[in-house]
């Protein structure tokens, strides 16, 4: 977190409404019932007073009225379910994510996972040029992607209907949106996967209205 001379007089959100990183960070705040205002980006002409707040340029930044800048998406998590002043039942949110395991799995999400991700949804972007087909490095970094991710997390699943057990947690919406935008792809194969589970939570979250709420239009979601 960084100061910034350009404070808000409520927390501003600059986000970008397809992007995980940011619904994951919307959805947190909006489970915490904080008061905010989202302002949508263009990722190709970001507003001056965001690379102001924060030069490195990604969505979500989430601007406080005390001039801090919380520049993770994952550290906005973090803050919005961990104020002092929300509900215990809020707080829980970020209690239950504190395992190990779901650690290990924010870590493989973030990082493995969405390095399959980016090169199973835009192949074209990463084949060298004349080298490998197409096809080919899509399908090999689907299959890592469900190696990687989506069979431990079929794992945990198996063991309780959240990463917080019984009741959702952090973990929970940290790693949902991505799996949204995998299983999106190529919705009709990812239903062949063998992993009922997984696409039993998935489908639940979809359904969410919390989902729905974090997919509003910018202004409608502002309160
Ligand atoms: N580690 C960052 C990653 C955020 C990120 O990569 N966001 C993408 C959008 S999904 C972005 O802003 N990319 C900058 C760009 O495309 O110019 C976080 O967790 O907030």
């Amino acid at each position: 977190m960084t100061p910034t001379a350009l404070a808000p007089s409520r927390p501003l959100l600059y986000t970008y409404r397809r992007c995980p990183y940011a619904m994951r960070a919307r959805m947190a705040l909006l489970v915490a019932g904080l008061a905010f205002d989202a302002q949508e980006i263009v990722l190709r002409e970001k507003p001056p007073a965001l690379l102001q707040a924060s030069p490195k340029g990604t969505v979500p930044v989430l601007v406080l009225p005390d001039g801090l800048v919380i520049e993770q998406s994952w550290d906005i998590v973090r803050w919005a379910l961990t104020q002092p002043d929300r509900a215990e039942s809020v707080q829980a949110w970020w209690h239950r994510a504190q395992r190990e395991a779901n650690d290990a799995l924010l870590h493989i999400n973030d990082g493995e996972f969405k390095h399959h991700l980016d090169r199973y949804k835009y192949p074209e972007r990463f084949a060298a040029a004349g080298h490998t087909a197409v096809d080919g490095l899509q399908a090999h970094h689907r299959a890592q992607a469900v190696q990687v991710l989506l069979e431990p997390l079929e794992a945990r699943l198996v063991e309780a209907d959240f990463l917080g057990g019984q009741s959702p947690c952090a973990t929970d919406i940290g790693i949902f949106p991505f799996v949204r935008q995998f299983a999106a792809v190529d919705p009709s194969w990812f239903d062949s996967l063998p992993l009922p589970r997984v696409k039993q939570w998935l489908a639940g979250w979809l359904q969410s209205p919390l989902f729905a709420a974090c997919m509003l239009k910018p202004s409608a979601q502002a309160h």
